[in-house]
């Protein structure tokens, strides 16, 4: 298995509702490294870009408007076969549908409010990555438990 990375991010609905320490706690405990996080706004170019393939959806527009509504909490993470674990992590995407243990299970009811955002495949991740990152903001480091505790 590679090791590979993704791109997560707590969506405005998880920011709003203070989900970010448990969504960050999931993913921590899972096994996973947090290479790069940052609280930011998304813009409306940037909110385009990253759900390009929405485009035609009839819920483009509200997506968008979603997006951008408030402050959403931007990660990378890396990890072997992370992208396809953290997304079944997420649970699908209906979080009617999402199995209870499952992120959008737990925490989330509508399809517009779905709590978090994670990557698809493996050429999303690499877009998403640098669509939201620059290359200095990720950061290599090992973590070794026995020297600092
Ligand atoms: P995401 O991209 O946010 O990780 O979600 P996903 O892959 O599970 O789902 P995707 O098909 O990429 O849809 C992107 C987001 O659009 C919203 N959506 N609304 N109103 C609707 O029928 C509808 N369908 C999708 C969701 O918030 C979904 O996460
Ligand atoms: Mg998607």
């Amino acid at each position: 298995m590679a090791v590979e990375k993704t791109f997560l991010m707590v969506k405005p609905d998880g920011v709003q509702r203070g989900l970010i320490g448990e969504i960050v706690q999931r993913f921590e405990r899972k096994g996973f490294q947090l290479v790069g996080a940052k609280l930011m706004h998304v813009s409306r170019e940037l909110a385009e870009q990253h759900y390009g393939e929405h485009k035609e959806k009839p819920f483009f527009g509200e997506l968008v408007e979603f997006i951008t509504s408030g402050p959403v909490f931007a990660m990378v993470w890396q990890g072997e076969n992370v992208i396809q674990i953290a997304r079944d992590m997420m649970g699908k995407t209906n979080p009617a549908d999402a199995a209870p243990g499952t992120i959008r299970g737990d925490y989330g009811v509508q399809v517009s409010m779905n709590v978090i955002h994670g990557s698809d495949s493996a050429e999303s991740a690499e877009r998403e990555i640098n669509l939201f990152f620059k290359p200095e903001e990720l950061l290599e480091y090992t973590r070794d438990i026995n020297k600092w505790v």
